[in-house]
């Protein structure tokens, strides 16, 4: 074996942070509260959301982990997690965004199936290791490649864990070969969170970040990568996580006509208002965060006080010494931007944020018109009902 382990139940779970929501305790899927969520340009390991489809997986000794590189190459090999930290380290600052971001308020319109999430359910650290490309050229496969000698197009990432949806078998998911191989995809096989050693809730000792794509993807407890001909046949891959529209529900589906959603579209929550708030006329504070898949940077913000009549520009709070410019080398392509704006509340309002992206991408305005029955990517317009105390 791999000296990963993958406990079969959940005696074995590490101690999290009391502050974190829990929304399923086994496995355990938790949130931060929006206040804790906005509290940090990085997110802290403890806010750092949480969603796993089994008991979280052990190490009993790490001189005894290896990960397995095989499938279509013409070089397979083992590795050590001593050799994995010999290749050119690189720490990338990037957003894991769960598809099932703001879940709860879709499942408001039509029941969906899936675990609710308020608006949390994302993340934005600091990720430290190897880059992907780097590892496959060790086993023959050459940066930018999209097909190998022996017929190989994707890179299938295979976990440890026991997933109940896998019949107890592990999480997989996989990745196109051109972007495994990019080296400027910065496809990441992580050993480190915020300059810490990655900890357990969150893939120990080694796990993939697949930048501007849907966390699903991002495979943590990594056993194993097969280059493979078709993507992966997980069901993570092939009955999950695939975006249907509205007309599609449980007696109709056919999952085979959608692909694997990969990348995740223009996305902003506030962050630092609650619905049930009841304040006092006057300024009122509207924050939160906007990030965008594939790459693509925020380029505005805009809030309306007016249920969407008038719009203002939210003002960005980005970390001082790094300007925010999507297509500039320097910049966090891969992060969330906070942003801001100050408002002058007098009576009941219905505040509302939306973002757009460095493609000009907007935000749907009602969260029925992508009403999905896995309850994914709801990215509607994010309206918090303010109540002004008489
Ligand atoms: N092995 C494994 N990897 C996994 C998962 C899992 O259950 N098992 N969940 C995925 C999902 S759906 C998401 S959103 C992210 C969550 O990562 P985090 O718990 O570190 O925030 O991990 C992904 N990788
Ligand atoms: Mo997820």
């Amino acid at each position: 074996m791999s000296g990963l382990r993958g406990p079969s139940d959940y005696s074995e779970e590490p101690l999290r942070h009391p502050s974190l929501r829990i929304n399923a305790k086994e496995p355990f899927n938790a949130e931060p509260t929006r206040e804790d969520l906005i509290s940090s340009y990085i997110t802290p390991v403890d806010f750092f959301y949480e969603r796993n489809h089994g008991p979280i997986p052990i190490v009993d000794d790490i001189n005894s982990y290896y990960l397995s590189i095989g499938g279509l190459v013409e070089k397979p090999k083992k590795l050590s997690l001593d050799d994995i930290k010999k290749l050119p380290k690189y720490n990338v600052t990037a957003t894991l965004q769960c598809a099932g971001n703001r879940r709860t308020a879709m499942s408001k319109i039509r029941a969906v199936r899936g675990v609710g999430w308020d608006v949390a359910t994302l993340g934005n650290a600091i990720w430290g290791g190897a880059k992907l490309s780097d590892l496959l050229e060790l086993v023959g496969v050459s940066h930018h490649t999209a097909i190998t000698s022996l017929g190989g197009k994707h890179a299938e990432f295979t976990s440890i864990d026991q997933c109940p949806e896998e019949n107890g078998g592990p999480y997989k998911a996989s990745i196109p070969l051109d972007q495994a191989t990019n080296p400027a995809a910065d496809v990441l096989l992580a050993y480190e969170m915020n300059g810490e050693v990655l900890n357990r809730d969150h893939g120990y000792p080694l796990r993939v970040i697949v930048p501007g794509v849907i966390g699903a993807r991002s495979v943590k407890w990594l056993d194993r990568i097969d280059i493979i001909e078709e993507e992966s046949q997980g069901f993570f891959m092939q009955k999950d996580y695939k975006m249907f529209p509205p007309s599609v529900d449980w007696d109709n589906i056919d999952w085979s006509t959608r692909k694997p959603q990969m990348d995740f579209p223009v996305q902003c929550a506030i962050c630092s208002l609650e619905d049930t708030n009841v304040l006092k006329k006057g300024e009122v504070i509207v924050a939160g965060y906007a990030v965008s898949g594939g790459g693509r940077g925020i380029e505005r913000v805009d809030i309306s006080v007016d249920g969407g009549k008038t719009w203002l520009e939210a003002s960005r709070c980005q970390k001082s010494d790094v300007p925010y410019v999507s297509c500039d080398v320097t910049s966090d392509k891969w992060a969330w931007v906070f942003f801001k704006a100050v408002v002058d509340i007098t009576e009941d309002s219905t505040i509302i944020a939306k973002a757009v992206d460095s493609s000009a991408n907007v935000q749907p305005e009602r969260v029925e018109t992508i009403w999905n029955l896995r309850g994914i990517l709801n990215t509607s317009w994010h309206r918090i009902r303010l109540q002004i105390a008489p």
